[in-house]
């Protein structure tokens, strides 16, 4: 493969910078780059060497360095690989990336240096994407999570499913192919297997999604027909006045939203215009954005203002509104004509936005369903992860059922291997397209 480029670090006035060099040229782009300050001969390995880094065409110095040279495979990416240390600042790393594109390097793109390195097997996609989650990372509880992908903790936990669902399909096609030669597998040990690999996804899921919002956050969107208090309540919420508040029917026309950090979790609130039958075109696109985004939150506010009772079009937006949700009795100030009683199997707060009387209890609730607290795993999968795993879970099921119905053994094996590839697309193991790769590491910044 070319050999690839980067600056390393952020752009900006700093006492160092890193451009790293990645390929199979990178000795002899040094050689054109790169004088000893003391001794000759070839680059040691892994060790730092004192020198300079000169322009390829003038051999003019641009800069005193520290140069890391790192010998195929023991390195990021696998590749020879070197880092050159230079002093940081708005020109001098630039200058030291063109010498070395000069001497016949290219530009690297976004991520690749992490894909080079899962190209050449040194971490597989779990722990790829550990890191793009490690440098995001914006709370110490991303962190930690991070970390145990980067240790490998979650991709042995895959590994290990994946060794089951291999064992288990090996005993399944020696049965189908060599029917009278092998021992009977029995009925309950075949389902058996299905309801334990069934148990170890739906563990892997639930843990997984429960963790997910510490790395990609939480989106709650606050929803309701006007005037309930919902800019009331997102101000509240946020601990500052963001929103407009007016006694005035249709006051926030468009979507506004504002990130916090609770319990360490990260998390974006939606204050969204009231939905009705729109007055003017403005607020109709705004209702329009309000119903789309409720479809993309994690966690939905559905506010009634209690006040006055239920209107049409309070029970159309209970009919409409996705769950999971919980629904807000706003305005208990005023008393209660809605009880929580009357709205059944929901979970429901009744607050105050205007005095503040309910809102820690709303936060409570808020942050108990996103924190599933009875789950207390270190794994942690992004949305398309989480996905990846519920599709294996889908395959998984259509197999057990079609096998207790009675179809034959064949069928249950081709949904098993279907579910297997799944896991196998979250590892990265089988053949991802090369469109899928690019998308991946584009998520990465240059340099990594
Ligand atoms: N008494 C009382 N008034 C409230 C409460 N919450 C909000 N209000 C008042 O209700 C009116 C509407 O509040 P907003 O927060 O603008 O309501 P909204 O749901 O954002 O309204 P739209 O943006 O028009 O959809 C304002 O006059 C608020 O002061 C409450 O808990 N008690
Ligand atoms: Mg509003």
């Amino acid at each position: 493969m070319d050999t690839i480029a980067a600056i390393a670090t952020p752009p900006g006035v700093a006492a160092i910078a890193v451009i790293r060099v990645s390929g199979e040229d990178t000795l002899r782009i040094l050689m054109k780059v790169f004088i000893r300050k003391k001794g000759k001969g070839s680059l040691p390995s892994h060790r730092v060497v004192l020198g300079y880094i000169v322009d390829p065409e003038t051999d003019s110095i641009i800069d005193e360095v520290l140069l890391t040279f790192m010998k195929s495979p023991r390195s990021y990416t696998g590749e020879d690989m070197a880092e050159i240390s230079c002093h940081g600042g708005k020109l001098v790393p630039k200058l030291v990336l063109r010498a070395v594109l000069k001497a016949g390097a290219r530009l690297a793109e976004p991520g690749e240096f992490t894909k080079r390195a899962f190209l050449n097997g040194k971490m597989d996609l779990i722990k790829a994407r550990g890191i793009l989650e490690i440098i995001e990372a914006e709370t110490e509880e991303a962190v930690f999570l991070a970390r145990e992908r980067l240790l490998g903790h979650t991709s042995e936990k895959l590994t290990e499913l994946r060794e089951n669902y291999l064992n288990f399909l090996k005993d399944l096609e020696a049965r189908i192919d060599f029917e009278e030669d092998v021992p009977q597998i029995s009925e309950e040990y075949i389902n058996g297997k299905l309801s334990q690999l069934k148990e170890n996804l739906e563990t892997l899921i639930k843990t997984g999604e429960a963790n997910r919002y510490y790395f990609e956050g939480a989106r709650i969107a606050i929803l309701g027909k006007p005037n309930v208090g919902k800019s009331t309540l997102f101000n509240d919420l946020l601990g500052q006045e963001r929103a407009i508040v007016t006694e005035e029917a249709g006051t926030t026309r468009d979507v506004i939203s504002e990130s916090v950090i609770w319990n360490g979790m990260p998390l974006t609130l939606y204050d969204t215009a009231g939905v009705r039958e729109a007055e003017g075109r403005v607020e109709s696109i705004g209702i329009g954005k309000a119903l789309e985004l409720s479809k993309r939150a994690d966690l939905r506010l559905l506010l009634i203002d209690c006040s006055t009772s239920m209107t049409e079009e309070d029970l159309r937006l209970l009919e409409k509104v996705e769950k999971p949700r919980i629904i807000v009795l706003n305005k208990i100030d005023l008393g209660e004509k809605i009880k929580p009683d009357d709205i059944e199997g929901e979970t429901v707060v009744e607050v105050s936005a205007l005095k503040g009387t309910g809102i820690s209890e709303l936060r409570q609730k808020i942050m108990e369903y996103l924190e599933k607290p009875e789950i207390s795993g270190t794994i942690a999968f992004t949305r398309r992860e989480g996905e990846l795993l519920r599709e294996a879970l889908k395959e998984l099921n259509e197999g057990t059922e079609r096998w207790k119905e009675g179809y034959p053994l064949d069928i249950l094996s081709f949904h098993v291997r279907k579910s297997l590839e799944k896991l196998e697309l979250l590892l990265g193991i089988s053949d991802i397209p090369e469109e899928t790769l690019s998308r991946i590491f584009s998520e990465f910044c240059i340099g990594k």
